[in-house]
């Protein structure tokens, strides 16, 4: 691994690869219903986990789908509240990311035949892994509401280290440090979180992004750009401030 920064954390001194360049993971090219399984490697793999199935399936539901789908929850705009549900401007994000709750694909072309976000609380994992570190992670939440919400949250990995989660919840309560006042979750829902750094955790990048899913909803836009110089130098600036 080119090793382009070294900074120490609680799991001792790590060396990170930087990326080279930004990247916005839309899901896009996806189509409705398509199975997840390599489109997006090298750079990013996608797995996932329901504990409710006896398969594990993350799949592409199209939110902008034209017709009727097994959740209209999923399709928008228009969209029921949430920072991207603005009357005027509201902002279709094509297919996004859901934990499948069912694998019927009668005709086997990976394609699920009817595609629908799990419904059991909680739903399970979407496990993001990068192949060189990121150093912020934005995302968009769809459909996401009460006690669902309340039990989903993103995990924050370098190198096998849990460096720190953030509830979903935090978004929504002032005084948290990633509370959002134009978030606002709850049904037929959109909102894009704010992308969180990894200085936030005294790290310089994330390799692995865990999306703990409490309950029927999709994700959508990974933001991960390259970090600018300037916010290199400070991290490296704030490194060398700890040092001394
Ligand atoms: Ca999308
Ligand atoms: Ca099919
Ligand atoms: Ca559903
Ligand atoms: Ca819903």
């Amino acid at each position: 691994m080119d090793c382009s920064l070294r900074f120490i954390g609680a799991a001792g001194v790590v060396c990170v690869a930087l990326p080279a360049s930004a990247q916005v993971y839309d899901f896009n090219t996806l189509v409705h219903g398509e199975i997840i399984t390599n489109q997006f490697e090298p750079a990013l793999s996608i797995t996932g986990t329901n504990p409710n199935r006896a398969f594990d399936i993350i799949a592409g539901f199209d939110t902008q789908f034209l017709g009727s789908t097994a959740d209209p929850d999923l399709q928008g705009p228009p969209w029921s509240g949430g920072n991207l549900a603005v009357s005027d401007d509201a902002v279709a994000i094509g297919t996004a990311l859901i934990i499948a709750q069912n694998n019927r694909d009668n005709n086997h072309d990976g394609i699920l035949d009817a595609p629908n976000d799990e419904g059991s609380n909680p739903a399970g994992t979407i496990d993001l892994r990068f192949a060189s570190p990121v150093p912020v992670f934005g995302l968009d939440i769809v459909d996401i509401e009460g006690t669902m919400m309340e039990g989903s949250s993103l995990d924050f990995y370098i190198n096998g280290f849990l460096l720190g989660s953030v509830a979903f919840e935090e978004f929504i309560t002032m005084g948290s440090p990633y509370y959002d006042p134009t978030v606002q979750f709850g049904d037929h829902t959109a909102n894009r979180i704010q992308p969180i750094p990894a200085g936030n955790f005294m790290a310089i990048g994330f390799d692995r992004v865990v999306i703990n899913v409490g309950g029927s909803s999709a994700y959508d836009t990974f933001v991960v750009p390259a970090p600018a110089s300037g916010v290199l130098a400070i991290a490296g600036a704030a490194l060398l401030r700890r040092k001394r």
